[in-house]
């Protein structure tokens, strides 16, 4: 088993949902955090909490990833040691919006390709060659569901998670022969901030998807993330799919009825 004491962690959208909780489970394991986000307010009560919980070192840095030029410049400018990064978490993804696509909004099309595709591209085109350098680390996608069958108004949003399953893939080949691992964790419906965002606030809409089933935590999906960077060094995990029990494909689930 890999123990991730001391290992440095990178994780991107690690403010709230999936990636706070992949910063939370990581610091239980004694790991130092690279936190990236857009909410630096956020990221920073964050850090504070697992320095006073945990004691776990923190580099808090406050950036939009939309900005995906930027990023090369952005990671350039982390102290040294920060390079040494064991395990990336490219966590940082949203939805925005349901409408078909033929009556789609180009900027929220814009939005998801940036974030989803382009900066995820960009953060590992940085970070892959210091992986390399020190003959170790772990890239850890988060996907989904998403990116195995599209669904109705998920258009866009399914094209980039179908990007992300095919840069997983196109990764693990490209690092075929080193010791660097590639895995992507594939989620279902994972109750977080992320329908909020997808309804652009819509509190009400935003529930509808969890409604009547027990849906996953984003620390469900942490502890598949942190089992994964944990797995002995010759043991790849390359991909996982995870559902709530009540979910078996993007469109079949179960919902009991509450009285
Ligand atoms: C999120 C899961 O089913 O809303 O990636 O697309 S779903």
């Amino acid at each position: 088993m890999v123990k991730l004491n001391d290992n440095r962690v990178l994780i991107t959208g690690a403010s709230a949902g999936i990636g706070a909780a992949c910063a939370r489970a990581f610091a239980e394991q004694g790991a130092k955090l690279l936190l990236i986000a857009r909410r630096g307010d956020r990221l920073r009560e964050l850090s504070d909490q697992l320095t006073r919980d945990h004691k776990t070192e923190c580099l808090c840095v406050e950036f939009d990833l939309r900005q995906h030029l930027s990023i090369p410049s952005m990671l350039e400018q982390v102290p040294d040691e920060w390079r040494a990064i064991d395990v990336l978490v490219n966590n940082a993804g949203l939805a925005r919006g349901v409408a078909k696509l033929h009556e789609g909004d180009l900027d929220d099309w814009d939005e998801m390709i940036d974030v989803n595709v382009k900066a995820l591209l960009a953060v590992s085109r940085t970070v892959i060659p210091w992986m390399l350098k020190r003959q170790a680390g772990h890239v850890i996608n988060i996907g989904s569901i998403a990116g195995h069958e599209a669904y109705p108004g998920g258009n866009v949003y399914c094209a980039t998670k179908f990007a992300v399953r095919a840069l997983s893939r196109g990764m693990k080949m490209d690092l075929t022969g080193t010791p660097i691992r590639v895995t992507s964790i594939d989620p279902g419906l994972v109750e977080t901030e992320f329908s909020k965002v997808r309804f652009k606030g819509d509190t009400e809409r935003a529930k509808l998807p969890y409604k009547g089933i027990i849906p996953l935590t984003g620390e469900d999906i942490a502890e598949a993330v942190v089992w994964s960077a944990m797995r002995p060094a010759h043991v790849n995990i390359t991909e996982m799919v995870i559902f709530p029990t009540a979910q078996s494909s993007s469109t079949l689930v179960h919902r009991e009825e509450k009285a």
